[in-house]
């Protein structure tokens, strides 16, 4: 039987932190070994908030080394540069000719950036593009964080629409989205998400942070009022969001971190915390380092990715375009 397909991507905006390893990246891992995966750098996406070239640039190739440190496999999955394949885009201007105004403005994601910085169309189509992204490849499953699943319920919703209107084309692919971790809070404030684009960097832990910023980060990390280590992300949201992130990245159940640090005070749990997450980043950042130094071979895998996505995507495309009257 053929394996089923996943596809994901991760923009290339810089300061990839924890939150996109737990919720994202780490699932590619897991299942690059049981479907086909296509994994990319989303670095269309990542110019709907303003970017400097150069340092995007820099990061989309950051972003491939990371997915290479991680432990991608290209053998195995196939890793692409979403800008290197114009059916995204081209299939994203269909569907935005199939996407009522309305249901972009109430997606969240949206109405949270726009009230930043002002509203861009880019910004606005963001999901119809990451729905072409989806629906290119015929997916079963997309893996992403829980912020992600409303924009993977618009891809299910274009694809029904086009469906009924043009006759089956494309898959209703299911978000597949982690029990724990799906959603990792921010250390300045952990009642709002982890987010690259937060105002201060104490916010999140990148990737690339090295080991003393790490534990400094934590250390400083708002915590909760009273004194025990629990999981109760209603009233404590500080700590569960410490023991979530502690039992993702040492794959130990959070019931046995509430039982090790039982008897410890805030300030122990958080150096011993600060120290774990640090380690387990070490290793991930020795094999990037090692990467980064050869960007040119990077480059290459990723576009011996595209060759191979490219077969995919252009082939739905043609068959859309077909559908839809364009000759
Ligand atoms: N805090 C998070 N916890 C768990 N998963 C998360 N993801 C993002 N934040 C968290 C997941 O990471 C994947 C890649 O995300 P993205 O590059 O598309 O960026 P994003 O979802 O917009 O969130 P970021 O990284 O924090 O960026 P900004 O600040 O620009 O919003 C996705 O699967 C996402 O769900």
């Amino acid at each position: 039987m053929p394996k089923q397909i996943a596809v994901s991507g991760i923009q290339a905006s810089g300061n990839i932190h924890i939150g996109n390893y737990i919720g994202a990246i780490k699932q590619f891992i897991e299942l690059q070994e049981k479907y086909k995966l296509y994994a990319f750098i989303a670095d269309l996406h990542a110019i709907t908030v303003p970017q400097d070239p150069q340092k995007l640039r820099e990061q989309t190739i950051s972003v491939a080394a990371l997915f290479l440190a991680c432990g991608l496999d290209p053998e195995k999955t196939t890793l692409f540069i979403q800008s290197h394949i114009p059916a995204h885009v081209e299939l994203g201007w269909i569907l935005n000719t199939l996407t009522p105004i309305g249901e972009l403005e109430r997606m969240a994601q949206f109405k949270e950036k726009s009230d930043k910085q002002g509203v861009l169309a880019g910004l606005l189509n963001y999901p119809t593009l990451m729905a072409a992204d989806i629906l290119l490849y015929k997916p079963d499953a997309v893996p992403v964080g829980e912020d992600q699943t409303q924009h993977v319920e618009l891809a299910r919703t274009l694809a029904r629409k086009f469906n009924t209107r043009f006759g089956e084309t494309f898959k209703e692919p299911k978000a597949l989205i982690q029990k724990e971790g799906a959603r990792i809070m921010g250390l300045d404030d952990p009642t709002k998400k982890m987010s690259k684009s937060a105002s201060s960097a104490n916010n999140y832990i990148s990737m690339l942070d090295s080991a003393e910023e790490i534990r400094r980060k934590v250390k400083i990390a708002v915590t909760d009022s009273g004194s025990e280590i629990k999981y109760d992300p209603q009233n404590k949201p500080g700590i569960s969001n410490l023991l979530v992130l502690m039992s993702q990245m040492s794959d130990t159940p959070v019931k046995t971190l509430e039982e090790k640090y039982a008897n410890k005070s805030y300030g122990e749990f958080k150096t011993e915390a600060g120290k774990l997450l640090a380690e387990k980043l070490t290793p991930i950042q020795k094999r990037y380092n090692e990467l980064i130094k050869n960007p040119k071979e990077i480059l290459e895998i990723m576009e011996r990715g595209s060759k191979d996505a490219e077969k995919i995507a252009s082939q739905t495309l043609k068959d859309v375009k077909q559908k839809i009257g364009l000759i």
